[in-house]
């Protein structure tokens, strides 16, 4: 038997620190605002969580400081790597949902940058076939 319903089994997770920025909302272009992100991939979403450090919860709810930011529903997204001109950072991806929200994100580390895209870009083809 199994544990989990066989269209969940192989569903992918991540998390991980990213460094984000959006740059498209609703089809309208926004200024960037790169900052360090914790990023889960779970079910098909993906989450950016706002830097505790940089959020302006006040300490007396350190417990829920790590709050969600954006959602991103991979299903009808695409992922590839950002043209040069679109950021002078060095391993940037560009994540483009359907409705029209576009995300950089971008790790110095080769491995890591790597390891996000590939895991990504599988899930987007695993919603495709469900
Ligand atoms: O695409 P841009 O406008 O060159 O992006 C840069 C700006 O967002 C800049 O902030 P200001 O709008 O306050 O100048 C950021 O500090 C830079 O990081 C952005 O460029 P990169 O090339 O890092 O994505």
């Amino acid at each position: 038997f199994s544990f989990l319903p066989s269209s969940q089994s192989h569903q992918l997770e991540k998390a991980g620190v990213l460094n984000k920025t959006k740059v498209l909302d609703s089809g309208k272009r926004i200024r960037k605002n790169w900052a360090p992100s914790w990023t889960v991939l779970h079910g098909g979403i993906l989450t950016f969580h706002r830097d505790p450090k940089t959020s302006t919860t006040s300490s007396s709810s350190k417990t829920s400081q790590i709050v969600p930011e954006y959602t991103v529903d991979l299903k009808g997204s695409s992922l590839s790597w950002a043209h040069k001109e679109k950021s002078s950072k060095k391993n940037v991806l560009e994540l483009k949902t359907r409705q029209g929200c576009e995300y950089l994100l971008q790790y110095d580390t080769d491995s890591i940058i790597w390891d996000w895209h590939n895991v990504v870009l599988e899930a987007i083809q695993q919603l495709v076939k469900h």
